[in-house]
């Protein structure tokens, strides 16, 4: 497949091509150079600004994973929509508040020393006042002290990327943050270094596709009889929820807002011998992903790049507020599960993926040296 077709398919194709998710990482690595340019304070007027346009999850917007040392000013817009979603296939339903439609909310690039510029709207549509902490920001409640806009408002709040990783943002509206983050709102700024990933010698790694994983604890309240309600609108379900979720017991733990968001035809796409980086957040709740027949070759576990990554894990822990990315280079074609390793929440209550791997399968790392039979004599 030509590039430009993989980065269309992948979701990273807006950019007409031009920056795209690059081969081998461009520039030589220099650990110091991310740090240092994000301890500058910058004329802002005289940087360059990108804008650039989100899209939905599990795709990421067109990046570079390594760039020169000189920030930039980039802009994001988000949209807040209060809608109701299905999320499993009874058809249960839930009055959800999303950052621009989405569960996660899209996953906005940076790299470290550059200037989030986020516009955020509140469509006078919605009922809700909302806000955003950026768990990647220093201040003001990571932001949320400043971006609190009501319906029929919208907000324009600039922080510097100082640090790298990947990091958390949410809806924490004074009062309700635990309702509006169970309800849909959170998603993951990722803060590349500048010079791009490195393993833990300091050599360059490089990924070919990346998805964004959204991990999600839902609490939806039951009848007398024990079926799910179903409510009109958000603050007619606030009681009955905030009810539920304090037994701490979700009904449904999913990735990107409904159980089978992320299996069988929506299933993440993959080719024997591409490095693919796995972003997973979870705002509220401890989890712990694990790729069934893979491995996390590189894992950033707390999802913090100055850190040395991981290497070659089998699950790992991504504690409630956080996010952790891990890469994969896929050795054998087939459908992987990726999922929670808590067997309850993956296979009960629906936090599990599938990745479809092409290729040719490769009869030194695994073989079925005979079939199932009848037993026989040793
Ligand atoms: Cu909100």
């Amino acid at each position: 497949m030509e590039r430009r077709s993989f980065l269309m398919q992948v979701g990273m194709g807006t950019l007409a091509g031009s920056a795209v998710i690059a081969g081998p990482v461009l520039a030589k690595a220099n650990p110091a150079a991310s740090s240092k340019v994000a301890s500058v304070v910058h004329d802002i007027s005289k940087l360059q600004r990108v804008k650039v346009d989100l899209v939905a999850p599990p795709m990421i917007h067109a990046h570079e994973q390594a760039v020169g040392s000189m920030p930039s000013v980039i802009e994001f817009r988000m949209t807040v929509q209060e809608k109701k979603i299905v999320i499993d296939d009874k058809g249960t339903t839930m009055q959800a508040m999303t950052f621009d439609g989405s569960m996660p909310g899209p996953t906005m690039v940076v790299h470290q020393g550059d200037y989030v510029e986020l516009t955020l709207v509140n469509p006078a549509t919605n009922v809700m006042p909302h806000n955003i902490d950026f768990h990647a920001a220093t201040g003001a409640l990571g932001g949320a002290k400043l971006t609190n806009v009501n319906p029929g408002e919208q907000v324009t709040l600039r922080f510097k990327a100082d640090r790298s990783g990947v990091f958390v943002y949410h809806c924490a509206p004074e009062g309700t943050v635990a309702w509006h983050v169970v309800s849909g709102m959170s998603g993951t700024i990722m803060v590349l270094p500048r010079e791009g990933l490195k393993d833990a010698q300091g050599k360059p790694l490089h990924y070919d596709r990346a998805y964004t994983i959204g991990e999600f604890d839902l609490y939806i309240p039951k009848d007398e009889k024990g079926n799910y309600k179903n409510y009109d609108t958000a603050a007619a379900s606030y009681a009955d929820t905030v009810e539920v979720m304090q037994t701490l017991t979700p009904t449904h733990v999913v990735f990107n807002g409904k159980v089978g968001a992320l299996t069988g035809e929506n299933a993440l796409q993959a080719k024997v011998g591409e490095t693919v980086l796995f972003i997973h957040s979870q705002a509220n709740r401890d989890t712990r992903p694990h790729l069934i027949g893979g491995h996390g070759d590189w894992v950033w576990e707390l999802g913090k790049f100055d850190n040395p990554p991981l290497k070659g894990l089998e699950t790992w822990f991504v504690p409630g507020g956080s996010a952790g990315a891990a890469l994969y280079t896929f050795k054998q074609p087939g459908i992987y599960a990726y999922l929670n390793h808590n067997l309850i929440e993956s296979f009960l209550l629906g936090a599990a993926g599938h990745v479809k791997v092409e290729g040719k399968w490769n009869d030194d790392l695994m073989k079925q040296v005979k079939a199932p039979g009848p037993i026989a004599k040793a």
